[in-house]
């Protein structure tokens, strides 16, 4: 990239007085008066009210499990008011715009918790460095000279070898070199990163090399920012900052995903094209352990002919070439908003779980394959909110029983859901494995003033071979 005469690397308000009168147009330099700070707070997890439905359904009273049995869960059962888990913050894909790193306007995506504030592109109508790259109008051609830069600070810039955008599990290849020192010689960087959740990589060989590599194995919107210090230890003014977009690999064109041919969730198929939400019903039991096999040959979901799901296993509702997603990594790989999107915006309040295989031994804390069948996990807007403590990457919603023969969560479950999750004693230690979706049979459910049957509220989370 061609560097341009810098105007300045004092914070941004100084540069507007050093620049005045050169910055026109909708990317424009951000003017503290214009600045909506109370939009930049830290999203804070809150309790979720397992309250009661509209239509006064019943809400058991216990206060959690009488028996005293289960050591795994510290979700209570069915209370009422399930305490522990988290509302989002925000409305999921919500946008709104926010102040960047670098001090310009730049725009974020409410996921599980608010997404980077990611900066705009490069406008060449001011003297400012709107994308936060280092440079001024980088990429403008000829345009009006900007006051020469007092440099007092070094200078950081980040170059991305990949560009942009990558896919899933790419290596990117990060530079702080060209970061550079009026007076003495850049010394120090240090690299951080705000990525999806779930993503999983490290700089390597550590955050304070000048060229660490990066391993983006979650899709989504990856923010990476650099500080610079030079010999006299003084430190960059503003950090660089490069936006890279991942997308799920490999590129696939869209498909349904489930069984039936109608997506009920992550409905967009051009937009996900590796993760679905396949509403019905099914009355085998189980959904994590590997054993659960299709038993219907695919002939279920709430569109199709066997809407009841009779004879039908959970991975009935998914297409061929598609599979009961397996596991929260599965789902951050696949899906590049998370959880997000899984239910179309009109969706009713506590109306739709898509569940996955997700192995937990206790507390709703996601563990490795193989590791319980404890609790059922999925995407939606049913059930109690996971929150980053649970360890369960971008999942939202888990069913959590501490009795024997509930799935823990009263609007899952009869007379207000399908979702059943009966067993033997220590049912409530393998909801997992018990889990169906058969209840509600002929609509004789009722939440918010309308039948419910056993395709309603949900099915499973897909995800493409
Ligand atoms: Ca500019
Ligand atoms: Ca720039
Ligand atoms: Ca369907
Ligand atoms: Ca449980």
């Amino acid at each position: 990239m061609k560097r341009i005469p810098r105007c300045s690397c004092l914070p941004i308000l100084a540069v507007l007085a050093a620049c005045g009168g050169s910055s026109t147009g909708p990317a424009d330099v951000v003017d503290a008066s214009e600045v909506d700070y109370s939009v930049i707070v830290p999203p804070i997890d809150v309790l979720y009210p397992d309250a009661p439905a509209d239509d006064g359904g019943t809400v058991d009273p216990g206060p959690g499990d009488p028996g005293g049995t289960d050591e795994g869960d510290a979700t209570p059962a069915d209370t009422g008011n399930d305490p522990g888990g988290f509302v989002y913050a925000c409305t999921p894909l919500a946008v709104e715009s926010c102040v960047t790193a670098c001090g310009s306007a730049g725009m974020r995506k409410c996921l599980k918790t608010w997404g980077p504030c990611l900066p705009p592109e490069e406008f060449c109508g001011n003297c400012v460095d709107d994308d936060c790259d280092g440079l001024i109008n980088e990429g403008c051609g000829t345009v009006e000279q900007c006051e020469p830069p007092k440099v007092e600070c070094p200078v950081a810039l980040i170059d991305v070898a990949e560009g942009t955008g990558a896919f899933t599990n790419d290596t990117l290849h990060l530079s702080g070199e060209g970061s550079y020192a009026q007076s003495g010689t850049v010394t120090k960087w240090a690299w951080s990163v705000q990525a999806p959740a779930g993503a999983a990589g490290a700089f390597a060989p550590s955050a304070a090399d000048a060229k660490p590599t990066f391993l983006v194995d979650a899709a989504g919107q990856y923010l990476f920012q650099l500080d610079v210090w030079d010999d006299a230890g003084t430190k960059s003014c503003v950090p660089a900052l490069a936006a890279i977009t991942v997308d799920t690999f490999p590129p696939q064109p869209p498909q349904v995903g489930c069984s039936d041919g109608t997506r009920e969730g992550f409905v967009d198929q051009v937009a996900y094209p590796q993760i679905a939400g396949c509403s019905g019903a099914w009355e085998r039991p189980g959904i994590t352990p590997a054993t659960v096999v299709p038993t219907c040959g695919l002939k279920a979901g709430n569109s199709g002919t066997n809407a009841a799901g009779t004879g039908c296993s959970a991975p009935d509702l998914c297409a061929t070439g598609w599979h009961v997603c397996n596991g929260w990594s599965e789902v951050a790989q696949k899906s590049p908003t998370g959880c997000a999107g899984a239910t179309p915006p009109d969706a009713k309040p506590k109306s739709l779980l898509f569940a996955l295989r997700q192995p937990s031994k206790s507390n709703s804390v996601c563990g490795a394959d193989g590791d319980g069948t404890n609790d059922v996990f999925g995407c939606g807007n049913l059930g109690t909110g996971l929150g980053p403590d649970k360890k369960c990457g971008p999942l939202d919603r888990v069913l959590a029983s501490m009795q024997p023969n509930s799935c823990g969560f009263n609007e899952a479950e009869p007379n207000l859901g399908p979702w059943e999750c009966k067993g033997n004693d220590g049912s409530d230690l393998r909801e997992g494995a018990n889990v169906t979706k058969k209840a509600c049979q002929g609509a004789s459910c009722q939440y918010d003033g309308a039948p419910i049957g056993p395709s309603d509220k949900g099915g499973v989370l897909c995800c493409r071979d």
